[in-house]
């Protein structure tokens, strides 16, 4: 019989890679949207998915319908990706970010512990939780202390550190995967890969003339979402309930991703950006690079499409968009 398994954010980008996975996996595939006053554009991700998985509404705040769509669909598998994902909003919203972030976590679990205690569970936690925190060879790693320098990655420390609580105080199979940044075409538009393919590309057909950034100075790992859904798969079919860290080991900073992008398109980008304060954050992360040797040992995970590809592919889907709507 094929594996249930239950996406929440299963509209987003990470969402919309996993679904894919899965079915062609063999599961069964269901996932949780919240409801949009436009629902034309909601699973936009998704659409070239059909009929072949089944959505319902709910949100992480409202435990009674978490409640309901486990008894009705009874998953093996619950990876719970949704969530505000934005760290510079999360400065707008800190108290929703929280609540969605973190109680959203706890609610889950308390649905789990409460209704089925053989249900998988799969948190979404983040490389923002490192915060300022790095070894002394430069890593981040599973053991690597955390200090999080932001509303979203003090939420997802305590969503991480309650999956770790509910595993050993219910004996629950519930892991993390500390995932670092991850692209692609599907990434939302205003996060910085997003945005700089996008106008760097508008602005070679001519359609802007500049691009306002916040901080270059940061440097982050990027890797791609296709292959990170590949190791929340991995995570939580491992035969014990463990915690790992998911990156490519490689760490750039925004001013080369602008200098890689823009050279891509035969451009410089320095005749085009600026900086405004209103894309900085009151806190920023300056540094982040992770060693994921321990799922390379233990599960066999590697990346397989690297940072220059990755940029490729993006601006590839940015000029057939562009194009097409022109
Ligand atoms: P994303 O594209 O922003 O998707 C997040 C999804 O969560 C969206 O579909 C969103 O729905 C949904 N959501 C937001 N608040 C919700 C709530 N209260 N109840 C139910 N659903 C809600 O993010 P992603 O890049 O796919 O990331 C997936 C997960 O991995 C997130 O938890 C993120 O924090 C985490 N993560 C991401 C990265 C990365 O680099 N991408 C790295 C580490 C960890 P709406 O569209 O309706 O808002
Ligand atoms: O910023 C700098 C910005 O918003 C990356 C999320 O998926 O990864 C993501 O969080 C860097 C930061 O991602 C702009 O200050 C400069 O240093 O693309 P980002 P993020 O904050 O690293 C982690 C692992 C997650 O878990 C999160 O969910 O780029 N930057 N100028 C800018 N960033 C944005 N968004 N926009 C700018 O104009």
């Amino acid at each position: 019989m094929s594996k249930v398994a239950l996406i929440t954010g299963i509209a987003g980008q990470d969402g919309s890679y996993l679904s894919e996975l899965l079915l062609n996996k063999g599961y069964s595939v269901h996932g949780i949207v919240r409801r949009n006053s436009i629902p034309e554009h909601q699973e936009s991700r998704l659409d070239f998915l059909g009929e072949s998985i089944s959505c319902y509404y709910s949100d992480l705040s409202d435990v009674g319908s978490l409640f309901r769509i486990i008894d009705l669909v009874k998953p093996d598998e619950i990876y719970n990706l949704a969530a505000q994902s934005h760290v510079r909003i999360s400065y707008e919203i800190p108290q929703f970010t929280a609540s969605t972030n973190a109680m959203g976590v706890l609610n889950l679990l308390d649905a789990i512990r409460l209704s089925n205690t053989k249900i998988k569970f799969y948190q979404a936690s983040s490389s923002e939780m490192f915060g300022t925190s790095v070894d002394s060879d430069g890593f981040q790693r599973e053991t690597t202390p955390m200090h999080p320098v932001s509303p979203y990655g003090c939420a997802k420390l305590f969503a991480y550190s309650i999956t770790r609580n509910y595993r050993t105080a219910y004996d629950l199979f519930a892991v993390n995967g500390i995932l670092f940044n991850h692209e692609s075409p599907r990434r939302g538009s205003n996060f910085v890969t997003s945005k700089v393919i996008k106008t760097a590309v508008e602005i070679k057909h001519g359609l802007k003339n500049k691009l306002v950034m916040g901080n270059l100075d940061s440097y982050r790992d990027w890797g791609h979402s296709r292959d990170y859904v590949r190791a929340m798969h991995a995570i939580l079919n491992h035969d014990s309930p463990e915690d790992f860290v998911v990156a490519t080991g490689e760490t750039r900073s925004v001013r080369d991703l602008l200098e890689t992008t823009f050279s891509k398109l035969g451009l410089n980008y320095l005749d085009y950006v600026s900086q405004d304060k209103r894309y900085m954050r009151p806190e920023e992360l300056p540094y982040l690079k992770g060693d994921a040797s321990r799922i390379n040992s233990t599960l066999g995970w590697k990346p397989e499409i690297n940072f220059d590809q990755l940029v490729t592919e993006m601006i590839n889907f940015w000029e057939r968009k562009i194009t097409d709507e022109t």
